[in-house]
């Protein structure tokens, strides 16, 4: 028999996944746990099965864009791949936007909802984009308390019927750039032929949007600068608006074409120009970026949790291949270094995990109201550190993955190279790394505050640590902590730009610091409750991997 290679499989992604399963052992009442799991079950089922299937066939799939019928009619229609409408119509039959709304189990229906997105996210090429959309569309929505759009919409935006669901846009990005949102140009006039206030009249946008994702979906919320505002963020209002009306055509939006993008290829990026597109003002006629921040946390919540799912991928596949693959005379499984290069990814997909999914449980007690002051700034600063943390290791993880699969990994009808090319997007959208730093910096703001909040955070966590084989990684992450408040404290005294020259290595220190410290306490746990010491290794070798990035020469 010629040699044949067994290529990699994967099992039940919810069975098979001893971190989920663990973490949520921790953190969920046992009995909600029991009502919960068998949804996560069948995820996981569909996840590593049909779904994965289905995913592998569809690889040269992408969405077209059909401008013109034979007439010479403009009609603007795109069609999706098959993947992304079965994947739809799993999204909301299994409640994936839906489960945070209807909040069965209270705080922990976040969870509950973000371990479902987990699971799903890696078996659709990103269907995670309209459906973080859709979440923060929902949630801006309710904390607008425009009531007569939460009757409309939100009930579309988190229903289980396939039929009725709807997703959501978020159009903020502009040709003048996409983190200077406060640049845009969209102007928005109101419809003067009503006589009524500006927040229940009709309004106009003319403008072109330069890179609106997803752009299948029934609704958007977008920024424009009503006529005659200031410049700034300030002066741009929040809209919302229907893309096509009950014939189904297009509210005076062109679609001028889709991205040619290095990855998520499935996602109908597009540029549009809206030319008198018929919007309504969702909160008063200012304060546009301050009004969408509520999608954008949502959103960068998505994010992290599609990080942390590309990685636990890229390490499943890798690892089921480490026990098919053999050279120099055993399978790569039994052998050290290849193995050794497994946990380092391990380790970072691990520490990613408890940090993006502390950030849902500190969203779900937020939305409950089961939050205090101090742990509600703490949510402030973690959703950006969490998403450029994050987003930083899903790139590196994907890499070496594609990279432990040798030329395989580098062949595309593997299914492999698109791992890496999904991951690099999450550092870019949803704010960059750089500008995520900045966000962070905002969130501290200039006294103590926030940054003790997040002290008290990590303390707690290593005032768990008990186990000697912990103490080391534990010290590591309280040594990094305390390194970032000296040179908080050294840059405040010597100004902006000493503040913002180090804000990325610093926001990364944090960032990495309360992973270790998350996994530290996590590993605690799973030594006392599970016997196991799994966690315990991934911790060790955490602490390892450059935990402290502020380095120490050059530092103003
Ligand atoms: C897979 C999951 C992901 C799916 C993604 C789907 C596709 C998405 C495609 C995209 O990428 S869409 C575009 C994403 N764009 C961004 O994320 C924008 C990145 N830039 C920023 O985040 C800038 O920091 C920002 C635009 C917010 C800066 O604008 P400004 O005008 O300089 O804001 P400013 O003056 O600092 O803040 C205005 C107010 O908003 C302030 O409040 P006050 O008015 O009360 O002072 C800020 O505190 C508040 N604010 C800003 N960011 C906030 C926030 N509040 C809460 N949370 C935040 N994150």
């Amino acid at each position: 028999m010629p040699f044949q290679q067994a290529p990699p499989t994967l099992g039940n992604q919810y069975e098979d996944d001893q971190v989920l399963r663990s973490y949520l052992r921790r953190t969920v009442p046992a009995e909600m746990l029991r009502e919960i799991e068998p949804t996560l079950v069948e995820m996981g089922r569909l996840a590593g099965g049909e779904l994965y299937q289905m995913q592998l066939a569809d690889r040269l799939n992408e969405p077209t864009l059909t401008q013109w019928d034979a007439w010479g009619n403009r009609i603007d229609r795109i069609e999706l791949t098959p993947l992304w409408r079965a994947a739809e119509r799993i999204a909301a039959e299994h409640g994936i936007v839906a489960t945070a709304y209807e909040q069965k189990h209270g705080r922990f229906s976040r969870v509950h909802q973000c371990a479902l997105a987990y699971l799903f996210t890696p078996s659709t090429d990103i269907y995670s984009c309209p459906l973080a959309m859709t979440d923060g569309a929902a949630r801006t929505l309710l904390v607008s308390e425009n009531q007569a759009l939460i009757s409309h919409a939100v009930p579309h935006l988190t229903t289980r019927n396939p039929e009725e669901f709807w997703t959501s846009g978020q159009w903020m990005t502009e040709l003048t750039g996409g983190s200077d949102v406060g640049l845009s140009e969209t102007i928005a006039r109101p419809d003067l032929t009503q006589n009524s206030k500006p927040e229940t009249r009709n309004w106009f946008l003319h403008g072109r949007k330069w890179f609106t994702s997803a752009v299948t979906s029934q609704i958007a919320l977008t920024l424009a600068r009503p006529e005659g505002n200031p410049p700034g963020g300030r002066g741009l209002a929040l809209f919302y608006l229907e893309m096509r009306d009950e014939h189904g055509r297009l509210r005076n939006i062109r679609i001028d074409r889709l991205k040619d993008k290095l990855g998520t290829r499935k996602v109908p990026t597009a540029e549009l120009t809206l030319d008198s597109t018929p919007a309504q003002l969702v909160m008063g006629t200012t304060d546009g970026v301050r009004n969408i921040a509520p999608l954008l946390n949502i959103t960068r919540l998505w994010n992290g949790i599609s990080a942390v799912a590309l990685m636990r991928r890229s390490v499943a596949l890798a690892l089921d291949y480490a026990h098919k693959r053999t050279a120099f005379g055993a399978p790569l499984s039994e052998k050290p270094l290849h193995m050794d290069t497994l946990a380092g990814l391990q380790a970072e997909a691990e520490a990613a995990f408890q940090l993006a999914f502390c950030v849902a449980e500190l969203t779900g007690r937020r939305e409950t109201g089961e939050i205090d002051e101090e742990q509600s700034l703490l949510l402030r600063l973690l959703t950006p550190l969490m998403k450029l943390t994050t987003g930083k290791q899903v790139v590196a993880v994907a890499s070496e993955t594609l990279e432990a699969f040798g030329g395989a990994g580098y062949v595309e009808d593997t299914g492999l190279p698109v791992l890496l090319r999904d991951a690099q997007v999450l550092p870019i959208w949803e704010g960059t790394t750089n500008v995520l730093s900045l966000d962070a910096l905002r969130a501290l703001g200039e006294d103590d505050r926030v940054f003790n909040a997040l002290k008290t955070e990590v303390n707690g966590c290593l005032d768990s640590v008990q186990d000697q084989r912990l103490a080391p990684a534990a010290r590591i992450a309280q040594t990094a902590l305390a390194h970032a408040e000296d040179w908080l404290a050294e840059a405040r005294k010597a100004g902006p730009p000493a503040l913002e020259t180090g804000a990325r290595r610093f926001a990364l220190t944090l960032g990495r610091a309360m992973e270790l410290a998350l996994l530290c306490k996590h590993a605690q746990w799973s030594q006392e409750h599970e016997r196991d010491t799994r966690a315990t290794a991934a911790a060790r070798r955490f602490a390892g991997a450059g935990i402290d990035q502020l380095g120490t020469l050059d530092m103003f």
